[in-house]
């Protein structure tokens, strides 16, 4: 039974499997609302690491003996799924790399090379800056045009000015799936059709929609989707770029080195098929292992009863946090995750996140403040800053209320 929702779902059971979340911080019980940033990892990752280490660490696709093997099956069988966790056609077109970044530079870097002066490359004002900055670069290398597609108020994209934006030069779209500082959904199916009439190739950065729903990128019709271990209770430094078969084959190599390549001499060298062509160097073994797990444990959640308690608690934090006076709420739009940013302000004006983030983690309440790695969505508000809380399904109404209780303590303090 549940203490913190009419749903059927049974959030105590799952609590216990994530033993960060029986700690205390500053002697309080931790109230861990910073889940858009990194995920906590439940116990069957971790055994799953440990046991990595006890009995099977050795490097992959290196060597004949028994341990190596062991490594290198649970290593390609971590790969099979994340392909059927993301519904991809096929597991060579699933590529490790060390996190959502990676991926974005490594498509930027490498199927970038076709871009030619004139051509064009369609962003959002939400993107985080490792969907702004690749492209950037890309952009001063081949002498290419940044587009950047606005939104309203809500934070909802205009979708008009989207469809204005596209033309025959465009080339790439980089779209975020859902935003990281607004919690927005975007509508990422009909955004992936228009850009394909238009002959685009269309990137998703998904590091905020996988570890919320489920994500088929077939059905989405995906040309690379993009999202990190971290965030989706999986380790750190581990990350997956999907990429059509197709369009990877045709795409050069990112980095060179070992496992990468089919022969090497000094006249001339020839390269892995993929997914190896892209995954230069010992791999992040034991991530990719535990990617596996997390995924695997997700699989055994019922997804669609996660995504509708956590709409719960997004509602939940919506009206409690409006009720507190002087609190506004950055990012309204209709379909959003369980992602709040807001400011708070006392009788004597804005109350910077900075310090408010600090009064809440002496209260034991962890949120992110800042700009959310998104500066140009922080001008769009007219904010140097916000408070960010972000649920997990194993988050709780209770630690909500913690959340408004430091809230007002904070209020008081600037009082
Ligand atoms: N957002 C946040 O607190 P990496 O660092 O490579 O794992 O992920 C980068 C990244 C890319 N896109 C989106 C939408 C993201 O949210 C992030 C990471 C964290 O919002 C840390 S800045």
């Amino acid at each position: 039974m549940t203490t913190s929702s009419t749903l059927d779902f049974d959030v105590e059971a799952l609590r216990a499997d994530f033993p960060i979340l029986a700690e205390r911080v500053h002697g309080k019980p931790l109230a861990y609302l910073d889940n858009a940033n990194t995920s906590q990892k439940p116990r069957q990752v971790i055994e799953t690491i440990d046991h990595y280490y006890r009995a099977m660490n050795s490097n992959v696709h290196r060597g004949n003996h028994f341990l190596s093997q062991q490594a290198t099956n649970a290593l390609e069988a971590a790969r099979r799924t994340v392909q059927a966790f993301i519904n991809a056609r096929e597991d060579r077109e699933i590529i490790f790399v060390r996190g959502t970044t990676e991926a974005i530079n490594l498509v930027a870097s490498s199927f970038g090379e076709n871009l030619r002066k004139g051509d064009e490359i369609v962003i959002s004002a939400m993107e985080h800056h490792s969907n702004i900055v690749p492209w950037q670069m890309l952009c001063a290398r081949k002498g290419a045009e940044l587009r950047v597609i606005p939104i309203n108020d809500a934070g909802e994209l205009m979708m008009d000015e989207y469809e204005h934006l596209l033309s025959d030069r465009t080339k790439i779209v980089a779209i975020t799936h859902i935003s990281n500082t607004l919690g927005t959904v975007n509508p990422i199916k009909r955004i992936i059709e228009l850009a394909h009439e238009r002959g685009a190739v269309v990137l998703v950065d998904g590091a905020q929609a996988v570890p919320h729903e489920a994500v088929d990128v077939q059905a989405l019709d995906a040309d690379f989707y993009v999202f990190s271990g971290h965030k989706v209770f999986a380790p750190t430094g581990i990350g997956v770029l999907y990429g059509k078969a197709s369009l990877l084959e045709a795409m050069p190599p990112y980095h060179g080195g070992g496992a990468m390549i089919s022969s090497v001499s000094f006249e001339k060298t020839t390269y892995n098929d993929i997914p190896f062509k892209f995954e230069a160097g010992t791999p992040h073994v034991e991530g990719i292992i535990g990617l596996g797990a997390a995924l695997e444990y997700l699989r055994g959640i019922d997804l669609d009863a996660v995504a509708e308690y956590e709409q719960e608690l997004l509602h939940y934090g919506t009206e409690a946090l409006l009720g507190i006076d002087g609190l506004r709420i950055i990012g309204t739009a209709a379909h959003k995750t369980s992602v709040i940013s807001f400011m708070l302000s006392s009788a004597n004006g804005d109350v910077h996140p900075h310090d408010v983030g600090t009064i809440l983690d002496n209260e034991g309440i962890a949120i992110r403040t800042g700009h959310h790695c998104t500066q140009p969505l922080m001008k769009r508000f007219g904010v140097p800053a916000t408070c960010r809380a972000s649920f997990a399904f194993y988050n709780t109404k209770e630690e909500i209320d913690a959340l408004v209780r430091g809230l007002r303590k904070v209020q008081k303090i600037f009082a």
